[in-house]
């Protein structure tokens, strides 16, 4: 079941462009990935990153993989590209120095770890290093600019890379806003973060591409860029309080507050800081 999504046609239809590659933290061409279903390998733990754990791969998806600690349970799950440098072969730690630490919440008694370990990686199937692949440099700065088109991870469902649009530039933020869901699942990272994509990504790299959200037309009026004489009189002004009243030396590593509906009368100007429809 491979979705196909027809970028071009929606960036014509909501007059938009795309953010060039070389905004993003990604390989020119989506890596091959030779993982398979069963194979194991290190990983830190996203819950406590200080520790490197055992992973199994559950599933392949085009260069992601789907992992599960070792020890943990399969509530837990989380995602990876093959060129993480969060993934490494069995050995990796030892060989830097490191001990292999048990996942937070690791189910059993901790003290039964050491042999847990050795029963763990006894006749497993160990990922060979040929097929970890090197992260990419990435750019030096946040190159990106409101308003240009993505694919992004959604991190509430993060088997889901879905069209998105850059919501906000700040510092070394961008806010990535998933069109057609109204900011529930809108999040702040880092220009160079591993969960954002160039448009077309996923169809090069054979994974999924959720469209825009519709169950809900109420997204689509943010990103139609022409103006609309059907508007009703009063209109709701989303905007988002981290815009308006966070100064710039504010923390950007703190999620964002959530945004604030301000109802105005269309003839009525917004003043300095929210900006009039008219
Ligand atoms: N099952 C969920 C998926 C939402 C995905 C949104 N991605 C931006 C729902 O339909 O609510």
């Amino acid at each position: 079941t491979f979705q196909t999504f027809d970028w071009e046609e929606y960036l014509k239809e909501t007059n938009s462009t795309q953010a060039p590659s070389g905004c993003f933290k990604q390989s020119p061409e989506p890596p091959q990935n030779d993982f398979k279903a069963g194979m194991k390998l290190e990983a830190l733990d996203p819950r406590n990153v200080t520790s490197t754990c055992i992973a199994t791969v559950i599933s392949v998806l085009g260069p992601r993989l789907r992992l599960r600690l070792d020890g943990s349970d399969n509530k837990n799950d989380f995602w990876r590209l093959v060129n993480s440098n969060e993934i490494h072969p069995i050995g990796h730690c030892e060989k830097s120095g490191g001990m292999l630490q048990p996942p937070l919440g690791f189910r059993m008694n901790a003290s039964s770890w050491p042999m847990f370990l050795l029963k763990t990686l006894n006749g497993a199937e160990m990922a060979p290093g040929k097929i970890f692949l090197k992260e990419p440099a990435g750019p030096k700065a946040n190159l990106f600019q409101v308003g240009q088109k993505l694919e992004a991870v959604d991190k509430k469902n993060p088997q889901l890379i879905c069209t998105a649009t850059v919501g906000a530039v700040k510092n070394e933020q961008i806010h990535v806003t998933f069109d057609g869901w109204r900011g529930a699942f809108d999040y702040w990272c880092r220009y160079d973060s591993r969960d954002i994509f160039p448009v077309g990504w996923c169809a090069k790299s054979g994974h999924p591409v959720q469209p825009p959200g519709q169950k809900n037309n109420g997204g689509a009026n943010k990103f139609k860029l022409k103006p609309n004489n059907a508007m009703p009189t009063i209109m709701p002004v989303i905007t988002s309080t981290a815009e308006v009243v966070q100064s710039p030396e504010a923390d950007t590593s703190a999620p964002p507050p959530p945004p604030v509906v301000i109802y105005t009368h269309k003839s009525c100007r917004g003043g300095a800081l929210i900006d009039s429809f008219m």
